[in-house]
């Protein structure tokens, strides 16, 4: 019997054998970097960069508060990822494209998504785009050319991979990043983005973030796989591996899959190896299934005061810096939530508008009942 083994050699730039398995890492704990990797990436990016992971930090504190004071009614953190969220976005180019998991509003955020638009949709009011038709956290971007967050678990991979075709058959200069997790490779949307996306060889970049959990089911035992960038072979797609807490070696692997995509290249698969540190949402309670010490040794790996070390290595960040923006970040999200909070609830018209150009007759009827029922109209 002759088995098949994993290629050593499928990094997408020519990486030297054992790429697949190899962890691309720049900095150690303590923020220092490695000479032989370190992009050497622009100290101003690298300090935006800081600041849009530290206030997603903040933002997710701020929001479990909220849900937990009853404000609004749920919030899906991404506490521990942060690194792995915006600094794949950093890498994508302004005409480049998102599609989203439900974790990933930071790099919304990152995009250009308003603050006010993103909080307008955790207490989904008549500001919020999708009018409180959606769950919180999913949000739309368009404008930022940032997806719809889409609830069922790998339903974005088809869409990214489709549109990232189509953008390729218009000749457009256009990359697509698609986030996922590691649950998602078990749906069958992420293996048919994959094989579709290898055999057309579209410009997608298939960002997998292995935060080690699926709600309650450890990565682990969610894959017979050793690595899971190996399932990338199959679909003859490259595959690399990136310590997703370390946001200079996530900038590094996510720019070089972008320009080889660009380039004609064909998609690549990113595996960032990082932990959710958090509860998968504020449904959950992990302490019923986790173990209190595994979580205790991953934030030692914590991507921001990693991040935070590296710049005040280079003189770029201190403590007074750090102050300022923590004030900053506290201002902007109280005014934001205040707006939110007086905002009116949508209209019940609301809920029978968007799906037809005109609204039909049978529709228009049930409008009128509803509105005429005995729903008070009330604000959030
Ligand atoms: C098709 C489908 N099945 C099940 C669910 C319920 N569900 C929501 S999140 C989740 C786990 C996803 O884990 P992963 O892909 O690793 O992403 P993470 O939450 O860790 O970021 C599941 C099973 C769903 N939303 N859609
Ligand atoms: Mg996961």
């Amino acid at each position: 019997m002759i088995y098949l083994t994993p290629r050593p050699e499928h990094g997408p730039n020519g990486e030297g054998p054992g790429a697949a398995g190899h962890v691309m890492s720049v900095l150690d704990e303590s923020g220092r970097p490695d000479p032989k990797t370190d992009p050497q990436l622009d100290l101003a990016l690298v300090k935006r960069m800081y600041v849009a992971m530290a206030r997603a930090r903040s933002i997710d504190q701020r929001l479990t508060r909220l849900q937990r004071q009853g404000r609004i009614g749920f919030h899906v953190g991404a506490e521990g990822e942060e690194a792995a969220i915006v600094a794949s976005a950093a890498a994508m180019r302004p005409q480049d494209w998102l599609f989203p998991c439900y974790r990933e509003v930071a790099a919304a955020l990152w995009r250009g998504l308003p603050l006010q638009a993103y909080i307008d949709n955790m207490y989904g009011n008549a500001n919020d785009l999708p009018l409180g038709r959606q769950m919180p956290d999913h949000i739309t971007g368009r404008d930022v050319h940032f997806a719809s967050v889409t609830a069922p678990i790998g339903t974005q991979i088809t869409q990214a991979v489709g549109f990232s075709w189509a953008g390729k058959l218009r000749q457009l200069d256009q990359v697509t990043g698609v986030y996922f997790g590691d649950g998602a490779t078990s749906a069958n949307d992420f293996h048919a983005g994959m094989n579709f996306a290898g055999v057309y060889k579209t410009p997608t970049v298939f960002l997998l973030r292995n935060n080690g959990w699926a709600i309650s089911v450890p990565s682990s035992n969610q894959s017979a796989c050793e690595r899971y960038a190996d399932k990338a072979i199959g679909y003859g797609i490259p595959a690399v591996r990136c310590d997703g807490n370390d946001a200079l070696a996530v900038y590094k692997v996510v720019d070089s899959a972008v320009r080889r995509a660009a380039a004609g290249g064909g998609p690549t698969l990113v595996e960032l190896l990082t932990y959710r540190l958090g509860p998968h949402t504020t449904s959950d309670d992990p302490t019923v299934y986790r173990d209190k010490g595994a979580v205790t040794e991953a934030e030692m790996r914590d991507p921001i005061p990693r991040l935070r070390k590296y710049l005040a290595g280079k003189g770029a960040w201190s403590e007074a810096d750090q102050q300022r923006l923590d004030e900053e970040v506290a201002h902007d999200l109280q005014q934001a939530i205040t707006r939110a909070e007086e905002a009116p609830a949508p209209s019940i018209e609301s809920m029978f508008e968007d799906v037809y150009e005109r609204v039909p007759g049978h529709l228009h009827e049930q409008q009128a009942e509803c509105v005429a029922g005995p729903r008070a109209h009330k604000r959030h």
